[in-house]
Formats: structure tokens, sequence, C-alpha cells
């Protein structure tokens, strides 16, 4: 959509947008964290995609209960040596995809392991989404659906099959992602506007009638980033 705006509309377009909503992709490597993105951002797939190097990002602007919201979605390496600061990549994240691949045993068995990454580094509050992907490769299933509903209800997070490949429930479970970090937000705001902190407690500063931007711009450390290629092939 951006695309076809000229810089004056993209200007107006950007002050309009209500929230930026930071989600992180995280996962074993090749289990398709790179093309889920490339689907959801761009409706593109590429069969040899290269491994990821460092931190790559790309945005979505979408429409949530009348609310502009822009998805600015992190991509990493899921290997160890490829990929950056930890600490700075989880800053300011409000949701995260966390992918395994449906044909790959060891990818599922090291969720709980990227679970533990995510509770020790990001927010409390943060969204989780579980993403079985590669779903099109239906023969070469190893990992059975129920398993992962199980864990995904035991560590209380959100839980999608998903094909990069054919698209099939991409824009869904992003979409779902983006309406339960919206909930989260509103609820905060909520509580901020009431002059009632997550804790219960009145706030001061709150009830003095302060403005709380609760997701500013100087969250996104956009300097350590660098944007994703048209294609990442
Ligand atoms: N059949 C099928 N292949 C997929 C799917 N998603 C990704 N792939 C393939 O799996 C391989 C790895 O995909 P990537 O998206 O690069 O994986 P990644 O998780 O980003 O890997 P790293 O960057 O190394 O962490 C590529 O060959 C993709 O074409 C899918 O849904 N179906
Ligand atoms: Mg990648």
């Amino acid at each position: 959509m951006n695309q076809e705006m000229n810089g004056v509309e993209a200007e107006k377009f950007q002050e309009k947008i209500d929230y930026v909503f930071k989600v992180v992709v995280i996962g074993d490597s090749a289990v398709g964290k790179t093309q889920i993105l490339s689907r959801f951002t761009k409706n593109e797939f590429c069969f040899d995609s290269k491994s990821t190097i460092g931190v790559e990002f790309q945005t979505k602007t979408v429409t949530i209960n009348g609310k502009l919201i822009k998805a600015q979605i992190w991509d990493t390496a899921g290997q160890e040596r490829y990929r950056a600061v930890t600490s700075a990549y989880y800053r300011g994240a409000l949701g995260a995809m966390l992918v395994y691949d449906i044909t790959k045993r060891q990818t599922f068995d090291h969720v709980a392991r990227w679970v533990e990454e995510l509770r020790s580094h990001a927010d409390g509050s943060i969204v989780i989404m579980l993403i079985g992907n590669k779903g099109d490769l239906v023969d070469q299933r190893v990992v059975q659906t129920e398993d992962a509903v199980e864990f995904a209800e035991d560590q209380g997070l959100f839980f999608s099959e998903t094909s990069a490949f054919s698209g099939e429930n991409v824009n869904s479970a992003f979409l779902k992602l983006l309406q339960e970090i919206n909930k989260v937000v509103s609820k905060k705001s909520l509580e901020c506007s009431n002059g009632i902190k997550g804790n219960g407690n009145l706030d001061g500063a709150a009830l003095k009638g302060e403005k709380i931007d609760i997701i500013s711009g100087s969250d996104l450390e956009i300097s350590e980033m660098k944007k994703l290629p048209s294609c990442s092939c």
C-alpha cells in the first residue's frame, strides 16, 4: 500500500498510525521464519532462501478495531553464530512468533528453550504465538498437532499451523497475534487513564492527567536494523 503513495500522501498516512507494534520472529534455523514474514508482508515465497544473518525487519500496516496499526516485525537468525545481541532484539517487543517445522522433531523439541529465552529477555506481558510451519508437507509430518496444542495450552501460548509456501493461515496467525497485542495495549492504556497501575495501585502521574505513551518511537532501535531487500533469496 505504501509503495503506491507519493511522499506527501505517505507522510499523512504515517501521521494517522495509532500504534507501532514490535513483533519478533524466533525459532530454529530453516523452520521458515523469513519466508513466513515474506509471505505476510509481501505475499512472496522463495524456495532457496538463504539463512538470515544478524537482524532484519519488515513492516505491514493493518486496521484492528478501527485503529491503524503498524506491525514492525523483526527477523533474526536461528543459528546462534549469526544472531545479534539478544537483549536488543527483544527490547520493546509486544509479540513473538515462535516457529518450528512440523517435519523436523528437533525444532519442536527446542521450542521450550525458545520460550525460556523469551521469558528471560522479553517483557512479561509479551503475547506469544506458537507456529508449526511447512503445513504443506503433509507426508513428512512428524510433529502431531495435538502435541503442539497441549504444549501451547500448558505454556499459555496461542497456536497455529501455517504454510509459508501456500500461504495457508499466515495472515490469520499474524492478525490474531496483533489483535491480542491490541487487547493488552488497550487494557494498559485504560488502566493508565484510570490512574490505576498494572498492580492495581493508584498512579500519581496518571491522576495528574499526564499523557502516557505506551509505545514510543524511541523503543524501536532502527539504527541497529537493516531493511530486507525486496526478495531475501
Ligand atoms: N515446503 C515448504 N518449505 C518452506 C516453508 N517455509 C520455508 N520453507 C523453506 O525452508 C527453508 C528455510 O526457510 P527460511 O525462511 O530461510 O528459514 P529461517 O527460519 O528464516 O532460517 P534462518 O534464517 O537460518 O534462521 C527454505 O528453503 C524455504 O524455502 C513452507 O511453508 N513450506
Ligand atoms: Mg531467516
